[in-house]
């Protein structure tokens, strides 16, 4: 089948055979990631109608794509571990025998090629060549997903050169199938360094090299191995004499992390010569180094970006990174200049557009209540957009080795409990603040938006074996780490009694890290409260904001009697994960109740 294969690797040969046998497309072609290959994709999809090439003197090489009505969001109920068995997918996860879940998923992809193309991406998570870079392959009828994969992935045949004949690589299987939501599942066989998703075209679901393989499948690896797979971002913050220190954060999605990632500092500290560096937005890989350190990289080759609320004042950084060689997905097409738009952007929505339905749109009918229905763009409407292009991109970004940190932040939307910023009392602690995480849920998934779950570590759908276990991890993780970082917890989303946010975000996040980073270097004193170390209001660097005293206290502010409402809710989730939840977890959760009286 494959006499012009560029790899003679024989468990890739079998593995693709015996996939295209199933599927059975009409022509199979390979991926090399080449410019002339890219742009003959490119051509194909727009004449499909797959993808609308824009304007490409306001934005060279920029397109735009919709997805099906139905398929806009991951699908956190149609994602499965397909762990041995259901204990070893915890029951945080959905579950599903291996030998059935193979059964009913080659009954679906049976054919599912028919009169398609099969295309096969070789790529790489993390620099190729890399000792801490994995390989995968993934199989797909779908040019956009190619497209995709070129930009949030390394690919290309020197992928394949590096795996030689090592069995080490990922399996990913994706049929669009007929996009029925019915039919759809995201699977994980993390025993297997397999994924098949099926009946989805939306991101998340079927870029398998993002939260399947760099979060579901490495998570176990990493467990199995000795590091860390985390829904994590990485920036670094350079202080004017030259140092550079790194800090990396896990917030749920759609939460803050690209924006995070690439913050533009305060007028007032930008003066004085300080800089912010984006290594990653959303996946750190997290090992020890051999100077005891806990080293981050970010498998990621681009940004898969939340569009709505981009623009250049919120986040002039990411906006730079989509004018040039960016897919844009589910956004409003501005028929007038042949551009984009979304809700959040500027406040001048085309006149003459297409929603991301592909249905004409009067933005006069938009009704910020009723965003579902009279929004332009999806609220989980998406650039694709390559790393490189980031104007703030880190030159530690291809590093092989990744950037030492100094600091974990944990994240969540939280409209009360959660202060400002706290500092844990050592890693286990810190842990369990993980463990505790809590969001309103977001558009980044189907379902319910606004509702607060816990979230540990902003990881509940991604860890690819059971959450209790995944804790253990992070608490023999720490003993593994001698410097290791210290960890935080951080919330921009506390509000008044009108529902506005309290504190201003974004750029100004700046001087929480700042904070964070002096904690670090024992270069400032804090205020004890039960859950933690809280900033004294003078060692905060305040300049420049519009923000008096008594708010900063109530931003700070640890209420013990919310704290104790939470815990009810935090018992009851430590229950429904069950008995692998580590004693320690439980020990920390017993200290904080004392604490609080
Ligand atoms: P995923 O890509 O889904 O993992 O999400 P993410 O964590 O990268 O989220 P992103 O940075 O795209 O933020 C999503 C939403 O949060 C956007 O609507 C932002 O405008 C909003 N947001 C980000 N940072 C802040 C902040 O500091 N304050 C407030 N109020 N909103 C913020
Ligand atoms: C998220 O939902 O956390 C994302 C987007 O980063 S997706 O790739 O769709 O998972
Ligand atoms: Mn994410």
């Amino acid at each position: 089948m494959f006499s012009n294969a560029p790899t003679k690797n024989p468990t890739v040969l079998a593995w693709l055979e015996d996939k295209i046998k199933l599927v059975n497309p009409d022509k199979v072609v390979w991926i090399d990631g080449s410019d002339e290959q890219i742009e003959a994709l490119r051509a194909e999809a727009c004449s499909t109608g797959e993808m609308i090439k824009l304007n490409q003197e306001l934005l060279p090489d920029c397109y735009l794509h919709r997805t099906a009505v139905n398929d806009v969001a991951r699908v956190e109920g149609r994602t499965f571990i397909c762990a041995p068995t259901k204990e070893e997918a915890g029951p945080t996860n959905n579950w599903m025998d291996p030998s059935e879940a193979y059964e009913m998923l080659y009954d679906i992809a049976k054919d599912s090629y028919k009169g398609r193309t099969a295309y096969i991406i070789p790529y790489s998570m993390g620099p190729v060549g890399s000792p801490f870079s994995k390989a995968g392959i993934e199989l797909t009828d779908s040019i956009y997903v190619v497209l995709n994969m070129c930009i949030m992935t390394r690919v290309g045949f020197n992928v394949l050169d590096s795996l030689g004949d090592s069995n080490d690589w990922v399996r990913g299987l994706h049929c669009r199938c007929d996009i029925d939501e019915e039919k759809r599942y995201i699977c994980q066989f993390p025993q297997d360094n397999t994924i098949i998703s099926v009946n989805s075209g939306y991101g998340g679901n079927v870029l398998l090299g993002k939260k399947c393989f760099a979060l579901r499948i490495a998570s176990y690896l990493g467990r199995k191995e000795g590091w860390m797979a985390e829904h994590m971002l990485i920036l670094g913050i350079e202080y004017p004499n030259g140092d550079v220190k790194y800090i990396t954060a896990a917030f749920p999605s759609a939460c803050g992390k690209t924006n995070l990632a690439m913050l533009i500092p305060p007028e007032f500290l930008k003066n004085k010569g300080y800089k912010v560096w984006c290594v990653g937005d959303d996946i750190a890989w997290l090992r020890v180094g051999a100077d005891g350190r806990l080293y981050a990289v970010n498998p990621e080759n681009g940004f898969f970006g939340v569009a709505p609320g981009t623009n250049d004042k919120s986040n002039p950084n990411a906006l730079a990174t989509t004018m040039r060689d960016t897919i844009f997905t589910n956004v409003v097409h501005d028929l007038d200049n042949n551009t984009v738009w979304w809700e959040g952007l500027n406040d001048n929505p085309p006149v003459n557009a297409i929603d991301w339905k592909g249905n004409p749109w009067d933005y006069r009918k938009y009704d910020k209540n009723n965003k579902a229905a009279t929004a332009g763009a999806h609220p989980n409407s998406r650039f694709t957009a390559l790393a490189k292009n980031c104007p703030c991109i880190s030159s530690e970004f291809n590093s092989t080795v990744g950037v030492p940190v100094s600091a974990i932040v944990f994240g969540g939307r939280r409209a009360k409990t959660a202060p400002l910023v706290y500092q844990s009392f050592n890693w286990q602690n810190g842990a369990f603040v993980g463990s505790i995480m809590a969001s309103e849920t977001t558009a980044a998934a189907s379902g319910a938006v606004g509702v607060v779950r816990r979230d540990p570590m902003a990881m509940r759908p991604f860890v690819g074996y059971n959450m209790g276990d995944y804790w253990a991890h992070w608490i023999e993780m720490g003993k593994k780490i001698p410097n290791a970082p210290k960890i935080f917890h951080v919330n921009w989303f506390r509000t008044d009694d009108n529902g506005n946010f309290i504190w201003p975000g974004f750029g100004d996040n700046m001087r929480v890290l700042l904070w964070i980073l002096d904690r670090c270097e024992g270069k400032v004193d804090a205020v004890e409260t039960p859950i933690g170390y809280v900033p004294k209001v003078e060692d905060l660097q305040l300049e420049g904001l519009d923000i008096d005293e008594a708010t900063i206290k109530e931003l700070l502010r640890v209420e013990p009697d919310w704290w104790k409402e939470d815990i009810v809710n935090i018992k009851e989730f430590y229950e429904l994960v069950g008995d692998h939840v580590p004693a320690e977890m439980y020990e920390e959760l017993a200290a904080l109740e004392k604490r609080l009286g």
